[in-house]
């Protein structure tokens, strides 16, 4: 029987030892250890990240730790999310083949997965701060949500194989609590661990947390998050979840994975283009960030569009789950039936997805885990500038979603309060 050694942090000077004699990594990278060279380079907020290059190759080994990296070991946090992440990484690669790093290894006990080291790939967040004009994004990241999404439902799926599926990852408790808190609630009260930019922002931060509309708004979209189990979601799909070159995308770290809204997705990823648009003016030093603006516009349509058709097509051509079986419509002739029943969940994604959207941009503001489009503009009156517009721009698509019609109503909206005079 092999023993089963406690969990242990690697670091740069151990990781050689430590997995050596890994199959799986030797196979990759060249089983010369003596010829391995090791950096860690995780930036995230929770886990460990190597980049191994050996002999014969290059691998990443992503490690969960025992508590929130980005705040130390006063906050626990399960190494089980590792498991979700590389059950989401199997299951995303099968429904949208391509999009997600290969897999090569998974220790449960050590919690760490051995995968692809994407290269020359650059994180999204990274690329738009830089002002990069990504021509595949759109396509790319619209066909993933749509294939993950749809795929992983009731709408495709046989319901014992979904129901197995929902209860395997329903124990991904911890992590869901941080989005319930950190994400739904705390940017709305004065919650310890809250930070913004101050005094800048104190007024606006004061009359936000004073909005019951805005507050009761934010706790419906918590309800339908808890309790809406749809889909296998990413959970955490935002432009640092992305790695990019100028030609192709992949999605990483799905280890908030868990069943919720399809969106849940959607919006947050939304979120992150219209923030990046918000804070281009932060970025304008080498010159004018006009053209940027309506580059991440045109995505913003693009990838809503593209979700949308994929998704159509999905429903058109791949429906087998119980919902909205074929028996009561095509089956029948009733085509024109399924179209309808499409339209209203199509239409239901739309209208949650922008309050998913605008509580993500006042968490990125309010909260603990702000973004780098932000944070790296260096003059803070600059920075408040920008995130006061998204702030604004994030209560009204919050507030109003019902009575918002389209994409370019939105689109239209940020470029309005963009020409706003600035605080
Ligand atoms: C304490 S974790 C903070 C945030 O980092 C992750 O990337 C998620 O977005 C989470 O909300
Ligand atoms: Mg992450």
């Amino acid at each position: 029987m092999t023993e089963k050694l406690p969990f242990e942090a690697l670091s740069v000077e151990t990781l050689a030892t430590r997995l050596g004699t890994n199959e799986a990594l030797g196979a990759m990278i060249g089983r010369d250890t003596g010829a391995w060279r090791v950096r860690e380079v995780g930036d995230g907020n929770l886990n460990l990240v190597f980049i191994v290059e050996g002999g014969s190759g290059s691998a990443v080994i992503k490690q969960a730790l025992p508590y929130v990296r980005l705040v130390g070991d006063s906050w626990p946090l399960p190494l089980k999310r590792s498991f979700f992440e590389y059950h989401a990484l199997t299951r995303q690669e099968a429904r949208a083949p391509g999009s997600v790093p290969a897999i090569h290894h998974f220790d449960e006990g050590q919690a760490l997965i051995i995968m692809e080291y994407l290269s020359p790939h650059i994180i999204l967040r990274r690329a738009l701060i830089e002002g990069r004009q990504l021509p595949n994004i759109a396509r790319d990241i619209g066909l993933f949500m749509a294939r993950t999404l749809f795929r992983g439902s009731d709408l495709s799926m046989a319901t014992k194989d979904r129901k197995a599926d929902l209860a395997l990852f329903a124990d991904n408790v911890e992590l869901c609590d941080i989005t319930e808190n950190l994400v739904f609630s705390d940017p709305y009260f004065d919650a310890k661990l809250n930070r913004h930019t101050s005094p800048q922002l104190d007024g606006l931060v004061a009359e936000l947390r004073a909005d019951r509309d805005l507050k009761v708004e934010a706790q419906r979209l918590k309800h339908i998050f808890a309790a809406n189990a749809e889909t296998l979601l990413h959970g955490d799909l935002h432009s640092g979840s992305i790695m990019v070159t100028d030609s192709e995308t992949r999605m990483i770290d799905p280890e908030f994975a868990f069943y919720g809204p399809m969106a849940f997705d959607v919006g947050m990823l939304l979120a992150n283009f219209w923030m990046s648009f918000f804070s281009q003016r932060g970025h304008e030093e080498d010159g004018s960030r006009d053209a940027m603006r309506a580059y991440l516009l045109d995505v913003v349509v693009e990838t809503w569009s593209v979700f949308r058709s994929e998704f159509s097509h999905l429903w058109r051509t791949e429906r087998t789950g119980m919902l909205y079986q074929k028996s009561l419509f095509e089956d029948q002739g009733d085509r024109l039936g399924a179209e309808q029943a499409l339209d209203h969940v199509l239409h239901q994604i739309w209208t949650d997805l922008l309050g998913f959207a605008g509580i993500e941009v006042h968490r990125r503001i309010l909260g603990l885990a702000h973004n780098a489009d932000f944070e790296t503009i260096a003059d803070e009156d600059l920075r408040a500038s920008c995130e006061a517009k998204a702030l604004k721009f994030g209560r009204h698509i919050a507030v109003n979603r019902r009575h918002i019609h389209g994409i370019e109503e939105v689109n239209a909206l940020t470029v309005l309060i963009e020409q706003e005079n600035r605080i």
